[in-house]
């Protein structure tokens, strides 16, 4: 088998150079637009890359080379070719058109499976689509591979900032907030010899206070319970040598404005603190989208996805990713506290949402 690669203007320049130089028994695996690399290549023209193999070990069909003929011979042979290469692409076009049984149509349906918004889905598929033009000589190993790399774009996982001091938890109502701080508490005191410290401002929910109480005991960390915004200053004085302090708040239904207009002004007394949005992987998008609209006041900067061991579809990550636009820093897997919890990972999140991994 030999492979070569060629950089040309059009496919059909591409056709007779591979003609010429593999013989007629050449067949295309690959195609795609490029363009130069770096910032030159912003400026210039759209080229195509072509992938082109002859099996070698058969007996080649090149016929010897014909004898040189006059121009006129060779310019109708030359648009003889050119029709026959546009009837081919014609019906290729409309084979993938009619049958829809592609391995971009596979992949497709794998994502709507997996509960990644058809609408989503498809604008990923006519990328990859438009970057590479000869979807049929794709594998649907290739498709996966590339549509991998897509997915792992958009999920922008991204760690929290070394310089962050202070953590607020906003989200509704049992998504696990309170336990994916008492993870994170126990694991930046653990493992990263971070003197930590913890509010709540949770004085909505009767004991509320006493489930972070508890871990605060545990952990041997300070504790301060915020009941009005005029406490927050003085919480923050008697926390001033931590080096991190994490903040808990109250669930909230976020239909209820006014709660969530309350929750906003005590966040609104924290000086720079990164606010995570907590979302379960188990709530359904149309519900998720009500619930990101309506905690926009908090002025929430990243995402936190928990119970992800609760469900096998995890499109619903992506679906957030793309909607918010926000970083997602942390999933958690389970109950367990201080181990069930992650810093996200955009290729171990991409193979989960595609399905190539069963577990998270
Ligand atoms: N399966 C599973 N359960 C979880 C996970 N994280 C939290 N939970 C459970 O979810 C339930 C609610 O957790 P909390 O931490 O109290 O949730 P919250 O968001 O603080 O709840 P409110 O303060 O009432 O809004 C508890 O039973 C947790 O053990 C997770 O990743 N997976
Ligand atoms: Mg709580």
């Amino acid at each position: 088998m030999k492979i070569k690669k060629y950089c040309v203007e059009n496919v059909q320049e591409g056709m007779q150079q591979i003609k010429k130089d593999l013989g007629p028994d050449a067949v295309i695996i690959q195609s795609r637009k490029i363009r130069e690399k770096g910032f030159r290549g912003l400026f210039s023209p759209v080229k195509v890359e072509i992938t082109a193999a002859v099996d070698t070990s058969r007996p080649s069909h090149t016929v010897p080379r014909e004898p040189e003929r006059p121009p006129e011979q060779k310019l109708e042979r030359e648009v003889g070719e050119l029709k026959q290469l546009l009837s081919q692409l014609i019906s290729g076009q409309q084979k993938r058109n009619i049958e829809e049984k592609g391995p971009f149509h596979r992949a497709l349906q794998q994502l709507i499976d997996h509960d990644v918004e058809p609408a989503l889905a498809q604008g990923v598929l006519a990328e990859i689509h438009q970057d590479y033009a000869v979807e049929n000589a794709l594998s649907d190993e290739v498709v996966r591979l590339i549509l991998m790399k897509k997915i792992w774009e958009r999920l922008r996982c991204a760690p929290l900032p070394e310089n962050a001091r202070i953590l607020s938890f906003v989200g509704p109502t049992g998504v696990g907030k309170t336990t994916t701080l008492a993870k994170l508490a126990a694991r930046f005191a653990l493992y990263h010899h971070k003197q930590v410290g913890l509010i709540t401002i949770d004085t909505y929910r009767i004991g509320a206070v006493e489930q972070l109480r508890t871990y605060a005991d545990i952990t041997g960390m300070p504790i301060e319970v915020v009941m009005t915004p005029k406490d927050m200053p003085r919480a923050l004085e008697r926390l001033a040598d931590r080096e991190l302090i994490l903040v808990d708040t109250a669930g909230r239904n976020s239909k209820n404005s006014l709660h969530i207009s309350e929750l906003a002004s005590f966040l609104g007394l924290l000086p720079s603190a990164e606010t995570f949005l907590v979302l379960a992987a188990t709530t359904k998008m149309k519900d998720l989208k009500v619930i990101i609209e309506n905690f926009r006041k908090t002025n929430f900067s990243r995402l936190i996805f928990t119970k992800l061991d609760e469900t096998e579809n995890f499109g619903t990550l992506l679906n957030v990713a793309c909607h918010t636009g926000l970083p997602l820093t942390y999933v958690t897997t389970g109950q367990n506290v201080p181990d069930d919890l992650e810093v996200a990972n955009s290729e171990k999140l991409a193979k989960l949402i595609l399905g190539v991994e069963q577990h998270a």
